[in-house]
């Protein structure tokens, strides 16, 4: 399904019903949540209904007369009213003269309809169990077949219905559940078939030692091979073994926030669908000969699997040092003949791995990356990120506790 980011959407989604959090009373009446010298900020959310789009700019002049400061708008259709039309709806955080607050939101309620705050939260929400990461399922709609005209399966209604319906299995899914099994056409397996020997032929020069070592084991233990597509079950359980890692479906691209949050709980997200059989050798959006290929021999080594953060360039495209050699354990190459040969041609840059220079590195996420840092070793770029990460600022620390997998919030009232 198409779902859009949105500050809206992020702030009704329903994820307030985890523990600890206000509930309902989110859309209650308490429209203050900061006060400095005389002046409130508010979250207003209020709709327009039918015809009177025109009262826009009557709400407008409220903010006018009550010298309000703008801090954030955004509209978004809402529901759809009597005669048809779509409402609009608004979302504004402001800041007004704390005495003006009740005319002002009095004023606001006689030219708008639904009149409502969002109390903002000190801490953003996140995980902070492990059953909370059925919440954590936003999509990213960029290259979804059904969004995007450049997608290879754009003009396919049957890979169409075929995504929708592997989607459902992801949407459906709760934590602890079985992971759900798919019965793979025997097009899906011929395109896993080439996408799988033409890669394999590659890696022995290609790869880094702990992914060739990782899908050794995968072949041996979990059905890796040409003839199936190996299925998600098996393999979470395999990792599960090896270093904790488990797997969840997952519908598609998902947000960063999503997805990494999911890494906290040493759980991976992975997609079940296959990439459209007219472009085996790259996609730019996740599939299963991506989790699979180009993910799962990674996280069965027990240092990368310790190893997830800055993303896109390391887990994704990073190239290391081994034995005097430039060699490939981003995901994203593993799991792109096209890329991979690329990648270790002489054609892009190489640039040393360096936290600070890597995670404001602009990133190419359509076609081959035109720059790839470079580690000493796993071990090596380990230690910078560490460093790295523990002088990034934020309002409170986390600790994870293993035995209840869960999430506890320091330094916090
Ligand atoms: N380009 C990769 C592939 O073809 O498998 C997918 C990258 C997803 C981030
Ligand atoms: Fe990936």
């Amino acid at each position: 399904g198409g779902r859009k980011q949105s500050l809206i959407e992020d702030a009704r989604r329903e994820r307030s019903g985890s523990s600890g959090s206000p509930g309902p009373s989110r859309y209650g009446d308490g429209f203050v949540f900061e006060e400095k010298q005389g002046r409130v900020t508010v979250n207003v959310l209020f709709a327009l209904s039918g015809g009177k789009n025109a009262g826009f700019f009557k709400t407008g002049k409220i903010f006018e007369t009550f010298e309000a400061k703008l801090l954030h708008i955004e509209s978004r259709p809402g529901r759809k009213s009597k005669n048809s039309t779509t409402d609009l709806e608004f979302f504004m955080k402001c800041e007004v003269h704390s005495s003006d607050l009740d005319v002002f939101i009095n004023s606001l309620k006689r030219v708008a309809d639904d009149v409502r705050s969002i109390p903002e939260e000190k801490v953003p929400w996140f995980p902070r169990q492990i059953k909370d990461l059925d919440r954590c399922n936003m999509l990213i709609t960029k290259f979804d077949p059904d969004m995007d005209q450049d997608h290879p399966g754009y003009n396919d209604s049957e890979y169409r219905k075929r995504r929708a319906a592997i989607s459902e299995l992801a949407f459906r899914y709760k934590q602890g559940e079985p992971l759900p099994t798919v019965e793979y056409t025997a097009e899906e397996i011929s395109t896993w078939r080439q996408v799988y020997q033409q890669l394999r032929s590659i890696y022995p020069s290609l790869a880094c030692r702990q992914f060739l070592d990782g899908l050794q084991q995968l072949e041996k233990e979990c059905g890796y091979g040409d003839e199936q597509i190996p299925q998600l079950r098996e393999i979470s359980a395999f990792l599960k073994e090896k270093t904790g890692f488990q797997l969840r479906p997952v519908a598609g691209l998902l947000s960063a926030r999503d997805f990494l949050a999911s890494l906290a709980f040493r759980v991976f997200q992975c997609t079940q669908y296959i990439r459209h059989s007219s472009a085996p050798m790259h996609s730019p959006e996740p599939d299963c000969c991506h989790e699979l290929l180009g993910h799962i021999p990674m996280l069965a080594d027990k240092e990368f699997a310790q190893f997830s953060q800055l993303y896109w360039f390391t887990v994704e495209f990073g190239l290391c040092k081994q034995n005097g050699a430039v060699k490939a354990y981003g995901a994203g190459l593993l799991s792109s003949y096209g890329e991979l040969v690329y990648a270790l041609s002489n054609e892009p840059e190489y640039k040393p791995f360096s936290p600070e220079e890597t995670a404001v590195q602009p990133y190419q996420d359509q076609t081959y990356q035109p720059v790839y840092f470079v580690s000493e070793s796993f071990e090596d770029a380990k230690i910078k990120l560490r460093k790295y990460s523990a002088n990034i600022k934020r309002p409170f620390a986390v600790r994870y506790d293993p035995f209840t997998c869960s999430v506890e919030v320091l330094d916090q009232p």
